[in-house]
């Protein structure tokens, strides 16, 4: 009798584990957004930019949010280390998809990788954030920069929303820590009432 009581107790308070995937091409802010969003949560004390390596292997973060946990795996952004980033998308509750909005040049590509991500199968349905990252840069007069307006409609026009009914675009800076909490908290939200993968 205890036992069950327990079990109930358990089931009743235990908290659910999100697994939210961090992807992107290099250097758009993968790892710093991570860093940003265990400052955000507390894991770590403080923020420092300057010791992030670029990323070769995965970056994992647990954080501990009021509504629930959540796992973060940043993966390594360059060519070559894309090809396994589809062993993570079964395991994935959500996808945060980070782009870097002061490098017009580089938009192309990661509108191919998005495009690429989106279509696997095992991340059909999945929640997807498009982060719009380094917003700090845009309005400092840097001649390649883009805004959210001119990404949101490379988004429709390649309709890589088609299969994820459950998508958003926001923006922000992780370096200078605006817009991340928020695109959080949304992927929290959203992940909850998710009944495909959850
Ligand atoms: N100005 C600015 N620089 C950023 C921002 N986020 C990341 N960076 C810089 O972009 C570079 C690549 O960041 P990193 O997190 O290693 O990118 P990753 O390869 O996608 O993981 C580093 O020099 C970061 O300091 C941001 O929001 N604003
Ligand atoms: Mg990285």
């Amino acid at each position: 009798m205890f036992s069950l009581l327990y079990g109930f107790w358990q089931k009743m308070f235990e908290r659910v584990e999100y697994r939210v995937l961090i992807l992107g091409v290099d250097q758009v802010g993968k790892t710093t957004v991570l860093e940003r969003i265990k400052v955000d949560y507390k894991i770590a004390a403080s923020f420092r930019p300057s010791t992030i390596l670029p990323t070769v292997g995965l970056n994992i973060a647990r954080v501990e949010d009021p509504a629930c946990r959540l796992v973060f795996w940043d993966l390594g952004g360059q060519a070559g280390l894309r090809s396994i980033w589809d062993k993570y998308y079964r395991e994935a509750d959500s996808v945060l998809f980070v782009v870097d909005c002061s490098e017009e040049d580089r938009l192309a590509e990661s509108m191919e990788v998005m495009e690429e991500c989106l279509s696997n199968n095992d991340l059909v349905g999945v929640p997807v954030l498009v982060f719009a990252n380094k917003q700090d840069l845009v309005n400092t007069g840097k001649a390649t920069t883009f805004s959210m307006e001119t990404l949101g409609s490379r988004i429709m026009e390649r309709g890589l929303f088609e299969s994820h009914s459950i998508h958003h675009v926001t923006g922000g800076s992780a370096y200078e820590g605006f817009g991340v909490k928020e695109g959080v908290q949304w992927l929290i939200k959203t992940m909850k009432t998710n009944q495909i993968k959850v």
